[in-house]
């Protein structure tokens, strides 16, 4: 009689149990798929820590950093979610295409420049545009970023090439997915280049459609397949991020070459999915020497456990090219994953750092962004450099931190003219350069 009750109890609080579990997936489950918008529904989550090295211990030191953990994190970015970055790559080279001391009424010299990605294959390339400022002894320090439609897109000058590679249809003068005349100038506010030669820097971007187009079988003629065997990796080795993010090394390349050029002041700047594949890049490649994350979002700068604005399960969702396959694997459950975006961030300590967010940008999450800068600042420290102070969101429109900077301001998704001028701020003052 007292065993078939507790035999009874035993299988009740089970049954329960399993419900309970059931009901918990199935809620986290639901969350993945969904969006939030209610900072009041965000549930707990807990950060996996930067400074815990594999064996438990913590990490005290920038040595143990370099050589331990930095390598360790760096490992668990390309098994889960950029793929791995090609160390191998083909000697540079390069064709000056044209240039003309007279651009933006004489203030400065415009360049145009064929990089090709394949040894023999003169068909695999990426065209830079540049913009010198003629008043700087050169060599000049410069901002570096890919464009979304075509480098006719930045700036109102007619002999800008206008891209004959596939662009996304969303993109302003896109017919039949290929960039049209009235795609010119179409993106102008989010580059400033006036602004940016009147400071003293040179701008410098190119499209990242060149090196894989942004759809879910773009790898089929992007470089993931025309130089696979060149870098000796397979397509589904790596990601559309990382092969963008490895076209900007090749770029980096270039601009080491060019005596213009002050090869230790690239700063590279990424807006949005190309803000993602900018911290990739700049996690790789330390010759990036101060990175910008503009609205980068899931993926790039903001806390994917976090269940707040784009989640993991739908970016792989719709999405699937720009990450490796195991990505999509946390969909269901970011809890699993081993890595957070404070960790992307802390890969590039100690360079220079700006995270951006927008307050109507909450598809971005910005205080999943603020966060994960703030948390990034726990590695700068160990280089004796200050990230962010603050524990909360600083008001719109007031820049916080040092080797760490943030900012959140007024508006939508977007790069403005208020961006533009905190970056040329950080950049004069991290390299004293005005
Ligand atoms: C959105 C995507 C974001 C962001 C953005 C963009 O559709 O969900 O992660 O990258 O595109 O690149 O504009």
């Amino acid at each position: 009689m007292n065993n078939s009750i507790t035999n009874k109890s035993f299988l009740f609080l089970t049954a329960i149990f399993v419900i309970a579990c059931v009901l918990c997936d199935y809620k986290s489950f639901a969350q993945a798929r969904r969006s939030n918008s209610d900072e009041s529904k965000v549930p707990p989550y807990t950060l996996p820590d930067p400074l815990k090295m594999p064996d438990g211990k913590e990490v005290t030191t920038k040595e143990e950093w370099n050589t331990i953990q930095r390598p360790y994190i760096y490992h668990l970015y390309e098994e889960n979610q950029f793929g791995r970055y090609p160390l191998k790559h083909p000697p540079l080279r390069y064709r000056v295409l044209e240039t003309a001391s007279n651009a933006l009424q004489g203030s400065a010299t415009r360049k145009q420049v064929r990089i090709y990605l394949h040894p023999t294959d003169t068909t695999i390339y990426t065209d830079l545009l540049m913009y010198l400022p003629n008043k700087i002894k050169r060599p000049v320090p410069i901002f570096l970023g890919y464009n979304f439609g075509g480098n006719q897109i930045i700036y109102s000058d007619t002999a800008i090439l206008i891209t004959k590679n596939w662009v996304l249809t969303a993109e302003k003068g896109s017919v039949n997915n290929k960039a049209t005349d009235s795609s010119r100038d179409s993106s102008a506010s989010q580059w400033q280049v006036e602004e940016i030669i009147s400071h003293g820097f040179a701008v410098a971007t190119a499209y990242y459609g060149d090196l894989e187009p942004d759809h879910s079988e773009g790898w089929k003629t992007g470089i993931r397949t025309t130089l696979k065997d060149v870098l000796n990796i397979q397509p589904m080795e790596w990601s559309a991020m990382g092969a963008w993010a490895y076209g900007l090394s090749r770029i980096m390349d270039y601009l080491q070459k060019d005596t213009d050029i002050n090869g230790a002041k690239v700063a590279l700047m990424g807006h949005s999915r190309l803000g993602k594949a900018a911290l990739w890049a700049g996690a790789s490649d330390p010759r990036f020497a101060l990175i910008i994350s503009n609205e980068s979002g899931e993926g790039g700068a903001a806390l994917s456990k976090r269940w707040y604005g784009e989640t993991v399960k739908i970016i792989t969702d719709v999405f699937p090219h720009w990450f490796v396959t195991k990505y999509k694997t946390y969909g269901d459950s970011t809890s699993a994953l081993p890595i957070d975006a404070h960790m992307l961030l802390s890969l590039i300590a100690p360079r220079p750092l700006y995270v951006a967010s927008a307050e109507g940008d909450t598809w971005s999450d910005p205080k999943g962004e603020f966060l994960s800068a703030k948390e990034a600042g726990r590695v700068y420290s160990l280089f004796g450099e200050r990230g962010i102070d603050i524990d909360s969101m600083p008001p719109l429109n007031h820049a916080v931190g040092d080797y760490v900077h943030y900012h959140i301001r007024g508006g939508q998704h977007d790069v403005t003219s208020y961006d533009w001028q905190q970056y040329l701020q950080f950049a004069e003052e991290k390299w004293r350069v005005l």
